[in-house]
């Protein structure tokens, strides 16, 4: 997300300072429009939204108890979040979600994560395979519907018609959430609108989904609008937000149309699905954490049985945890979450390799070892053994038989103030922004 980097270098600039002058404002302005532009957000929105921020900043005096800097920090926060397009949640109710949009826009792999998502949020998923253009579409989603663990319902064979397909798997499926793949295009054509048309139809869809790839940028408007006039949509699905550097562009352009943006992707994984919501989008790109975003990607994420801290930490505890915090995604998302979206690249990478070196390590423990890692931080035959059967070097594993004991003690202290969290939560919620 590079126009966040773009923008949090803009506030640096005035953050803290007791006198902003004009000049400064000016200055820090158009570093914003630099970054905006960047990202491809149409020029008269950069205009507009400039010209509005100069005004608030020149013209309002901050509130009492806030600072000059704090006060241009929450109005480019407000002014940012206008533009950024409006959020819907996707219901939890038994439905029929289409999915439709051009070839590489990433329909297939969305609906594996939307799958993952409504399946980890208790809704029965099944999923049909009505992409008749892809050869490989078939085989791609019913790859994704084994990953998921949802059903899957697909016809192959030349001259298979996409609304057979559909009506065919409505009858088949049984599950309380239906969610159908169709066909892409290089371009919204006469046939492809025939075809959704038809699928629409049939299937008469709660949701009509259209998934765009950030990488088109403002063009997004185009996109949304044509496909909105073909078939009616409810919402819109930005992908692949982790690699492009004109999401904003994106985002903003499908305010710009009209339609609500459901999910963001940010990433190839089925985890790497996110709720849209303008003001917590624009926090996290300003770096300011976001804790109800975090605690729901824990609580997706934390197998059934264990919601709560369990009371003794032990490697076994530990390896639970390793494997709840995989299934939260990359490392880079949960360090956002926080707030902390500088951490660099070679950080987040270590940590990954880590979390994979640990699970090895763990593999090769005996049951009596995870229960009482003493035995291992002692016997340097115990660290041998275990070095050959995960391959992992022996001071790999004394350090991380070292570091276990500092997560036991540190796990120690925080079930002592449970509250802690609670009060963390608290006061990043009331106080608005937190800066
Ligand atoms: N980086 C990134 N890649 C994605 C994302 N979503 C999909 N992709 C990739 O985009 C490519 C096309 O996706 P696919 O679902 O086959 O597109 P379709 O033709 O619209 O069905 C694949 O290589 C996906 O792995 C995303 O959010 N981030
Ligand atoms: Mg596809």
């Amino acid at each position: 997300m590079n126009i966040g980097e773009g923008i949090r270098k803009a506030l640096a600039k005035i953050t803290g300072k007791a006198i902003i002058d004009e000049s400064a404002i000016k200055s820090m302005i158009k570093d914003i429009q630099r970054a905006l532009i960047l990202s491809d957000v149409n020029i008269e929105l950069v205009y507009r939204l400039s010209k509005q921020i100069e005004n608030r900043a020149l013209n309002e005096k901050p509130p009492a108890g806030r600072s000059m800097s704090e006060h241009i920090h929450a109005i480019v926060y407000e002014e940012l979040t206008k533009i950024m397009g409006e959020g819907r949640k996707l219901e939890l109710k038994p439905q029929r979600i289409m999915v439709c949009g051009l070839f590489g826009s990433g329909k297939t792999t969305q609906i594996g994560k939307i799958a993952y998502y409504l399946k980890q949020r208790g809704m029965s998923v099944g999923v049909i395979a009505a992409d008749m253009m892809r050869p490989a579409a078939y085989e791609q989603l019913e790859q994704l519907s084994k990953q998921v663990g949802c059903n899957f319902y697909g016809r192959k064979g030349a001259g298979v018609k996409a609304r057979d397909v559909v009506k065919e798997g409505l009858e088949t499926l049984k599950n309380d959430v239906i969610i159908i793949d169709t066909s892409g295009r290089d371009a919204l054509d006469e046939e492809l609108i025939s075809e959704l048309k038809e699928i629409n139809e049939v299937a008469k869809p709660d949701e009509k989904i259209l998934v765009i790839s950030a990488d088109i940028g403002q063009i997004a408007k185009k996109q949304a609008e044509e496909f909105n006039g073909a078939i009616g949509l409810t919402g819109v699905v930005i992908t692949k937000m982790d690699g492009s550097g004109k999401g904003g562009g994106a985002l903003t352009a499908c305010a710009a149309a009209g339609v609500k943006i459901v999910f963001i992707g940010v990433g190839e994984k089925i985890a790497d699905l996110e709720e849209f919501n303008p003001s917590k989008f624009v926090g996290r790109i300003l770096g300011v954490p976001d804790f109800e975003a975090l605690i729901e990607k824990v609580k997706a994420a934390i197998p059934e049985g264990m919601e709560e801290m369990p009371e003794e930490f032990n490697i076994e505890t530990f390896y639970k945890q390793l494997k709840a915090a995989k299934n939260m995604g990359p490392l880079k998302g949960i360090f956002e979450t926080l707030g902390m979206v500088n951490v660099p690249k070679e950080v987040l990478e270590q940590g990954e390799q880590k979390m994979e070196q640990y699970e090895a390590i763990i593999n090769s423990m005996t049951k009596a070892e995870r229960k009482n890692p003493d035995l291992v931080r002692k016997s340097q035959a115990r660290i041998e053994r275990i070095s050959k059967g995960s391959g992992i070097p022996a001071s790999t594993i004394k350090e991380f038989i070292s570091q276990f004991g500092k997560m036991k003690k540190l796990y120690e202290q925080l079930q002592r103030n449970k509250g802690m969290q609670r009060n963390l939560q608290r006061m990043f919620k009331g106080k608005g922004l937190g800066f």
